[in-house]
């Protein structure tokens, strides 16, 4: 929009902005930025506006978007223009994800290039690969401790591994999603060593302080996220002699947002990976950005504002790329993460569901669906233009971070019932056959969350050790039924590597120092290519597991109902066993899909008339789109196996087979 003020200042910027970058012709650039200028500029003062330096800063971030956009390589800005044309490309039903670490899933890029084929027999074409930025050796938090923002940790390869990587994908249609640690660097990180020898200007990077007045004040009300390990939100630091505010381990220090030049370094590294090639950027712990006394400092308005602010800055260089939020927060609060609305004060494109995971996994334990329906009832509808990354396992715990209303509403208490997942899971419930451990105990609190592979969590561990068929059977059906409600639930299903096969815990983490005291290296394998290749042997659980989910994969891809345009139903009905929604086609509005799952080791039935008007099926036309099978009808009663789903339409040609 134009507006006078913003208006004059931006014409002001140009006028003080370097003479190498004025004198080029950058008219996408200068389009785009007048385009947002309003809204960076009210976002800026919003957050900065009282400093003196504000046009100072206001200059300097012009400049790093036009350097950046300058660097940025001609196919990406082809593509950018695409995506502007096309700007809902993300939300097709095409997209399927898979989230590793590159010296877990191979040795390194150059191993993970070379395995490409692999995700293109599975169908996955969206790859998350975990933080390969320099880190120091050790202590690294998997990554997520960053040294160096602008370089690949030599493990991994070159940045020019990356580049090819990227260029590799892009060809054949496959995504890159990279990290940016927006929140904290390690205490290795150049700032934060300058921080310690008294730089002012780069301990005003970070949240340091002479004593322990504030931070105890902060302490009153912030959690502990590790605290078995990092006990509290600071740290004394002996060669500067002040206290650092770090959330998560002891070596990651918070950045400091209040200080716009924290911003602009970001954005710059931002933007600087996404001139490496990648077309979404994962903002790591989002929802922290924002530090206030008195508060969990999660969530903040002003963190939101950050966001905002950020995606409008990286629209103006690289609008092509897509932001994911990781907020694994309440569920009223994930959703803000979209912005508040899509077109003005948008923030991620993409964020990860951790309700829809925890709920899931609710349902594994009790063998209901109560508490699943329940919450995804309670989960408010997403904005248009963004769409949820659904998943089930990734590389962090399994937080149950439903809402205790919901808990309560499913007619559970909060805490005992939270009490009975964390026992189901780690395996002290008497019928448990899961082989979870925990994670981040809090003496104080009794809160943990759960570590654990996909595999060993539904059972599959302990069927195997018992040799017990009817428990192999009975897991790797719920691996499916899992992963069933993930792919046509309406977002981009994120598989987690190694799941597809069926990979089991790994304890050798127990054996490095380094890794011995965060139970979630368990869930995160370096892969077995042997293991893997029973994929092609018919009969082995590698080969159920992988061909099942090729399969779903496939079909999904071929559903435009499973598109994701705020176009599910759910529907609650009597059998507390099944969750059943409905998935339309938003252009062709006959074309819809009953998903109905059984998440009890009993057959259960649905009754028919529980869905009402809202279903415009021609029952005895339905068909399994999975199996191709019609499913059994027994007097308006639709029968659904134990652990069995059905994505049941009445308008799709045949499955694949
Ligand atoms: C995120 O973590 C990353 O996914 C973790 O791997 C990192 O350890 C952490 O940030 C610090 O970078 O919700 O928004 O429960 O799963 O803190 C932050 C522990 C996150 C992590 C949780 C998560």
């Amino acid at each position: 929009m134009y507006e006078q003020v913003s208006h004059s200042l931006l014409n002001q910027i140009l006028d003080e902005i370097k003479p190498e970058i004025r004198k080029r012709n950058l008219l996408r650039f200068y389009t785009r930025l007048g385009a947002n200028f309003y809204a960076i500029h009210s976002l800026f003062t919003h957050l900065y506006g009282k400093r003196p330096d504000f046009l100072e800063q206001m200059v300097k971030l012009v400049e790093v978007l036009a350097s950046r956009y300058i660097e940025r390589s001609d196919d990406l800005e082809e593509l950018d223009i695409e995506r502007e044309l096309n700007h809902n490309w993300f939300l097709d039903q095409n997209w399927v994800a898979m989230a590793l670490y590159a010296d877990g899933f191979s040795e390194n890029l150059n191993g993970l290039k070379k395995h490409c084929s692999y995700f293109q027999e599975l169908g996955i074409n969206m790859l998350h690969i975990m933080p390969m930025m320099k880190c120091p050796e050790g202590a690294s938090d998997g990554g997520y401790a960053i040294s160096d923002f602008k370089d690949i940790d030599e493990r991994f390869g070159l940045l020019e591994d990356l580049k090819e990587l990227a260029g590799h994908l892009r060809k054949r249609d496959m995504l890159l999603t990279l990290d940016v640690v927006v929140n904290h660097t390690s205490d290795q990180h150049e700032w934060a060593q300058k921080a310690k020898q008294g730089n002012k200007k780069y301990q005003d990077y970070y949240y340091t302080f002479p004593d322990r007045d504030i931070p105890d004040m902060f302490e009153e009300t912030m959690p502990e996220i590790f605290p078995e390990t990092s006990s509290g939100n600071f740290i004394y630091d002996e060669t500067m002699n002040r206290w650092v505010m770090a959330v998560f381990n002891d070596y990651q220090w918070d950045l400091n947002y209040s200080n716009p030049q924290v911003f602009i370094e970001m954005v710059d590294i931002i933007l600087f990976w996404a001139n490496q090639g990648a077309d979404i950027i994962r903002l790591d712990a989002v929802a922290f950005l924002w530090k206030k006394i008195g508060t969990i400092s999660q969530n903040e308005r002003e963190a939101h504002l950050i966001l905002q602010l950020m995606k409008d800055c990286c629209q103006v260089t690289a609008p092509g790329v897509l932001f994911i939020a990781e907020a694994i927060v309440n569920p009223t609060e994930i959703i803000k993460y979209f912005g508040e609305d899509a077109v003005i004060a948008k923030e991620c494109e993409i964020a990860y569901n951790a309700t829809f995971m925890a709920l899931l996994w609710d349902s594994v334990a009790t063998k209901n669906t109560k508490l699943l329906t329940q919450g995804i009832k309670s989960l408010p509808n997403k904005l248009n233009r963004a769409t949820w990354l659904n998943y089930i396992r990734c590389h962090d715990d399994i937080g149950l971070g439903f809402d205790d209303v919901d808990i309560v509403a499913a007619g559970y208490e909060p805490i005992s019932h939270r009490r009975f997942l964390l026992d189901y899971f780690i395996g002290h419930y008497e019928d448990s056959i899961a082989k979870g451990v925990p994670f981040g105990r809090n003496q104080k609190t009794g809160d943990a969350r759960i570590s654990g592979s996909l595999a060993s969590l539904v059972g599959l561990e302990a069927a195997v050790k018992q040799n017990d068929e009817k428990m192999i059977d009975d897991s790797v059906q719920i691996i499916l039924l899992l992963h069933g409600m993930i792919m046509s639930f309406g977002g981009i299903p994120l598989l987690y590597y190694g799941d597809e096969i069926g990979t089991l815990n790994d304890d050798s983490y127990l054996e490095d120092e380094n890794k011995a005291n965060d139970t979630r290296w368990i869930h995160r394998p370096k892969i077995d290519w042997q293991k893997a290749d029973l994929r092609h042997q018919h009969g082995t659980v590698e080969q159920r597991i992988f061909t099942g989910l090729q399969k779903l994969i496939s079909i999904r891809k071929t559903i435009p109902a499973f598109a994701d345009f705020n176009n599910r139903e759910l529907i609650e009905v009597e059998n507390e066993h099944l969750f059943v929604f409905i998935r339309n086609n938003p252009d062709r509005d006959k074309e819809e899909v009953l998903v109905v799952a059984n998440f009890d080791a009993k057959p259960q039935h649905l009754n028919l008339s529980d869905l009402g008007n809202r279903a415009h099926f021609e029952y005895s036309q339905l068909r399994d789109l999975v199996s191709g099978d019609t499913p059994s009808i027994f007097k308006d009663e639709l029968v659904i196996p134990p652990y069995h789903f059905y994505w049941l339409s009445d308008q799709y040609s045949t499955a694949i087979f």
